[in-house]
């Protein structure tokens, strides 16, 4: 069994800053944790707008805090985000994320699992590493 803390992670490489500085992702477990998917806690800033598109991982994100809006690029529909939405990315859906009134607190599942090495490129993209 795995049992971890937020507290645990916090400084330690599971603590991520995104280079851009729009978030930062607590990754509670990775791959080598061998759940299958990787499951992190991410806080995206208030007033930041990212580009994101996975193409070679699937993720289902959980708002359990904060304000904010995801855009699907594909149909320019916006959907609010807050506290209890889901957005599921089921199509590798290319889109924008932004936090607009409050720091958006959400859970993320990825699937294949990250392995913590990945960095976004300037598409939005994580690379899948083996
Ligand atoms: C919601 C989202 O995808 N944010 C970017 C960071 C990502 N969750 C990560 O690397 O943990």
């Amino acid at each position: 069994m795995i049992v971890r803390t937020l507290d645990e992670i916090l400084g330690t490489d599971r603590d991520v800053r995104a280079e851009n500085g729009n978030w930062v992702s607590r990754r509670l477990l990775l791959k080598n944790d061998g759940m299958g998917f990787s499951f992190h806690e991410t806080i995206i800033f208030k007033g930041t707008e990212t580009h994101i598109h996975y193409k070679n991982h699937l993720e289902a994100v959980y708002c359990v805090g904060g304000e904010g809006e995801i855009e699907e690029l594909a149909t320019g529909r916006i959907h609010p985000i807050s506290d209890g939405t889901l957005y599921a990315l089921n199509n590798h859906d290319d889109h924008l994320l932004r936090a607009t009134t409050a720091d958006l607190r959400l859970i993320c599942a990825f699937n294949p699992p990250l392995t913590g090495r990945e960095m976004h490129n300037a598409d939005g993209v994580y690379p899948l590493v083996e």
